[in-house]
């Protein structure tokens, strides 16, 4: 395979078993020759940011993948697997099965009004940083630090790992 491109992907669910849709969704991702696993964070419990008021808390977590697809390829097989696990697009940011968002595509950039990357909200968002971070101490944003960018990341507060379906949170 030529031409490989390494990129994060941060994923995200809020609707019906979000824990076995993340697992199933991490495997529907990196099943094919053209999309490789390198890393996987840790997943998280955050609370919602933006969207209706009473929708439920998040899991979210993050991906390092190897590609040799496109940026608008990756896009479409993440909107695949998004479908795959009944993603429906009624309310912006409102509770979803599945969310997949490409966050970096190597040193790629771009700001289509299709695919805007790196993600134009990735910086200021604690629930796709503060999962990276762990997964990547190392890795970059915008040339700065990831583990540093959470500490400015307003929904900071809210992220904490997850231990299991039963275990209380009081945010
Ligand atoms: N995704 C959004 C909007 N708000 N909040 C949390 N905690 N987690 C998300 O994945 C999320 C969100 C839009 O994609
Ligand atoms: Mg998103
Ligand atoms: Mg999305």
């Amino acid at each position: 395979m030529t031409g490989r491109v390494r990129s994060v992907l941060a994923l995200g669910s809020n609707l019906g078993d979000s824990h076995s849709t993340l697992s199933l969704a991490v495997a529907d991702l990196v099943d094919s020759t053209r999309v490789r696993l390198r890393e996987v964070s840790p997943v998280v419990r955050s609370i919602p940011v933006g969207g209706p008021a009473d929708q439920p808390e998040y899991l979210n977590m993050v991906i390092e993948v190897e590609t040799d697809l496109g940026p608008y390829e990756l896009l479409a097989h993440c909107q695949s697997v998004e479908e795959k696990h009944h993603r429906t697009r009624d309310v912006r940011w409102g509770p979803r099965t599945l969310d997949v968002d490409i966050i970096t595509f190597g040193d790629f950039s771009s700001d289509d009004e299709r695919l805007t990357i790196p993600h134009p909200r990735a910086a200021e968002r604690a629930f796709v940083l503060q999962p990276w971070a762990w997964m990547d101490s190392t890795a970059l944003l915008h040339g700065r630090l990831v583990a540093e960018l959470v500490s400015g990341a307003p929904d900071r507060t809210g992220i904490q790992p997850y231990e299991g379906a039963d275990t209380q949170w009081v945010p």
